[in-house]
């Protein structure tokens, strides 16, 4: 029988108990899943932050961490961390992460805030471009931000695309490096950021990056907040430079009640609900991995702990 104990806010513990167990069946895996094993006998830890679990040392014969998050910046530097830990791809997320993104992209790009927030007896006749004039840059082209940029790129939009090794993908302009990222940036006129937070993306948006994209452009970021200096934000925001941000995370969260956020006119704050992780989908990957390393294959979605991500 192995052994995978659960250790994740409380609240998660009632759809994981119901998705896990038929999904560990499918596969043929005996799994005791139990909120309470002994450190000692755990074979895997399905693991998300704000759960019991922070110091890794007892979990001696742990095959591996397996995250429910797709972001892993607050484990992946855990000193106490040794085994092999993986994050999540779940195809419920991802569909998420494209609807958050393609639904606040078609709000900016349509200008619909002007219409839903100016019932006030103005006839405003604003007619946007089409699409395909609309240059959208997408920081991050992995499992979600190809995701994203590929149904951006259905709807019309140029698309451009930053990640840190080269990529071909049909359709999608992709750049790498420093000196691809300004390149990426330059001319934007809706910039998205889907980068983990890494000590090289720390900061990433700053007053010297946010200079680059259009006059006026939009910014969308359900990344990570320590990829954008707040402080730049606000003063790109109070010069015009950045006509819009739509954040859904933050340095802190919950954002604090007097965050300059809130009141800004120019800011839509979203409480870090852009995409989920979906018990049942992910319920899927997790027995996926556990069948692997039992099998004593390479598991899914390894974090390279060099890199952070
Ligand atoms: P992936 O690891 O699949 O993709 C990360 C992408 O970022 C890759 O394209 C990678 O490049 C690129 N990247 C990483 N470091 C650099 C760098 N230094 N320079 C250039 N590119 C870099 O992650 P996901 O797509 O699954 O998730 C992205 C992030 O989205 C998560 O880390 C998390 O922070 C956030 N997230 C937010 C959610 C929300 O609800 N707000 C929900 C889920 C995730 P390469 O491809 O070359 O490796
Ligand atoms: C994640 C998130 O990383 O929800 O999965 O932000």
């Amino acid at each position: 029988m192995i052994r995978a104990l659960f250790t994740a806010p409380e609240t998660r513990w009632d759809a994981y108990s119901r998705a896990l167990p038929p999904a560990f069946d499918a596969l043929g895996l005996r799994v005791d899943l139990s909120r309470d094993h002994a450190p000692g006998t755990v074979d895997y830890l399905i693991y998300a932050p704000g759960g019991p679990v922070s110091d890794f040392t007892p979990f001696l014969r742990a095959k591996a961490v397996l995250c429910l998050w797709a972001g892993v910046e607050s484990i992946v530097t855990n000193a106490t961390l040794t085994q092999p830990l993986t994050r999540m791809v779940d195809p419920g997320l991802t569909q998420g992460m494209v609807e958050y993104v393609v639904g606040h992209t078609l709000r900016t790009h349509l200008g619909m805030d002007r219409h839903l927030f100016g019932q006030d007896g103005v006839w405003r006749d604003y007619i946007p471009p089409l699409s395909s004039e609309r240059p959208v840059t997408l920081l991050g082209l992995g499992a979600l931000g190809s995701a994203c940029a590929a149904a951006l790129a259905t709807l019309g939009f140029p698309v451009t695309g930053w990640s840190r090794n080269p990529k071909s993908i049909p359709g999608i302009r992709t750049l790498q490096g420093a000196p691809g990222l300004r390149q990426a940036l330059t001319g934007a006129q809706i910039v998205i950021t889907l980068l983990p937070l890494t000590r090289d993306t720390a900061n990433i948006l700053n007053a010297d990056t946010l200079s680059l994209p259009a006059p006026g452009a939009a910014l969308i970021n359900p990344g990570r907040g320590s990829l954008i200096d707040d402080a730049a934000l606000l003063a790109a925001l109070d010069s015009g430079q950045i006509g819009q941000a739509t954040l859904d995370v933050f340095r802190t969260e919950p954002l604090p009640a007097d965050h300059p956020f809130w009141a800004h006119p120019q800011v839509t704050v979203t409480p870090h609900i852009a995409a989920d992780t979906r018990p049942s989908t992910a319920s899927l990957v997790i027995a996926e991995n556990i069948r692997r390393g039992e099998a004593g294959e390479p598991l899914l979605n390894l974090v390279d702990r060099r890199l952070g991500y």
